[in-house]
């Protein structure tokens, strides 16, 4: 048995090495140097190129080499009973609550204020704001989400979150289904998206939902580009009902130059790197799965391809 690294646009050699050091005795090829793909019975994937699955027949499972699983299971050419695996690594969780903690606190505390008032010397004087009478929204109580909400509800925050299934979550108030989403939105000064993109939440944070949104609140996207209709969210900007957008996943990435995103007052873009998986960490998780594979025994953190995570 073989294992092989479809890894694109991350570090082959970084994932061989990691993987190397938990798991000396699995046989890692890098794609494409993988001659007939003969005895390769398990890959570990990211922006797998055209034309890969064929070219390997022996596949018996696959692992995202991330959290999301979207681009994978949109690859048409995917075979349809292939088991496909994600990561639940808490290094991943661990980045994604500092991208949102610090966004969160950099808007709260008015930071960008400060910062102009210092570069004009200017003593400005504003009260402390208010942290408990401030609530945060956390959309996708999965892994990441409910890592990201109790992380917020500790440092003081009024926490919601919504996901699929009722959660019960030390300091958090949950909503659930789509039956209790309006609820929730209404309730968000920030609302942070951290919702895998499957066909029932592409576009969620469009006009309808969105003018849901107490005026004034702000949002950050980190799940993905596909959550956000764009030009709603240029709308709601525009008009002031949203403040601000802080936004790591795009729609097409990179962000294409010319995107008005890019220049526009009351949106923060970052490179998609919120949370990068680090394979360090992750490869211990590569090597269980792929000796349970070996051995016939259930993987962990299997993927239902029918929901889309
Ligand atoms: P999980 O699968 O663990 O969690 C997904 C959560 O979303 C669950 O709480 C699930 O509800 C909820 N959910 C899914 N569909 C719906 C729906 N239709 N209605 C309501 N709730 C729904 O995923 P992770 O937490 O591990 O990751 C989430 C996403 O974060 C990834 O898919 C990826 O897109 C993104 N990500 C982005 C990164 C970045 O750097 N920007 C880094 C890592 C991840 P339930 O619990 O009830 O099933
Ligand atoms: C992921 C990501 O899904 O980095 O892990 O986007």
């Amino acid at each position: 048995m073989t294992l092989v690294l479809i890894t694109e646009g991350m570090d082959a050699q970084d994932w061989r090495r990691a993987l190397i050091r938990v798991a000396p005795e699995i046989d890692v090829r890098i794609w494409p140097d993988v001659g007939r793909g003969e005895g390769i019975t398990f890959a570990v994937a990211w922006n797998a190129p055209e034309g890969v699955w064929a070219a390997l027949p022996d596949l018996r499972a696959v692992s995202s080499a991330g959290a999301g699983v979207d681009r994978l299971l949109a690859d048409p050419d995917l075979p349809a009973d292939l088991p496909v695996v994600r990561l639940v690594d808490e290094r991943l969780a661990g980045g994604m609550a500092e991208y949102v903690l610090l966004h969160v606190l950099r808007i709260h505390r008015r930071l960008a204020e400060l910062q102009a008032a210092q570069a004009e010397r200017r003593w400005i004087g504003f009260a402390t704001p208010d942290t408990p009478s401030t609530t945060v929204g956390v959309l996708g109580l999965g892994a990441i989400g409910s890592d990201v909400a109790l992380k917020l509800a500790a440092i003081g925050f009024r926490t919601i979150g919504w996901s699929r299934s009722h959660k019960e979550l030390h300091g958090v108030e949950t909503f659930a289904g789509s039956g209790e989403l309006a609820e929730f939105l209404g309730l968000c000064d920030y609302c942070v998206c951290l919702l895998p993109l499957t066909p029932d939440t592409a576009g969620i944070l469009n006009a309808e939902t969105m003018a849901l949104l107490p005026e004034g609140s702000h949002l950050i996207n980190a799940g993905r580009g596909g959550h956000v209709v764009e030009a709603d969210l240029l709308a709601a900007l525009d008009s002031g009902r949203i403040a601000s957008a802080t936004l790591d996943v795009f729609a097409t990435e990179p962000l294409p130059p010319e995107h008005p995103f890019w220049h526009h007052p009351a949106i923060t873009v970052t490179p998609h790197n919120a949370a990068d998986t680090v394979p360090l960490s992750a490869a211990a998780q590569i090597a269980e799965n792929y000796a349970r594979l070996s051995q016939g025994r259930p993987l962990l953190n299997l993927v239902d391809r029918g929901r889309g995570y």
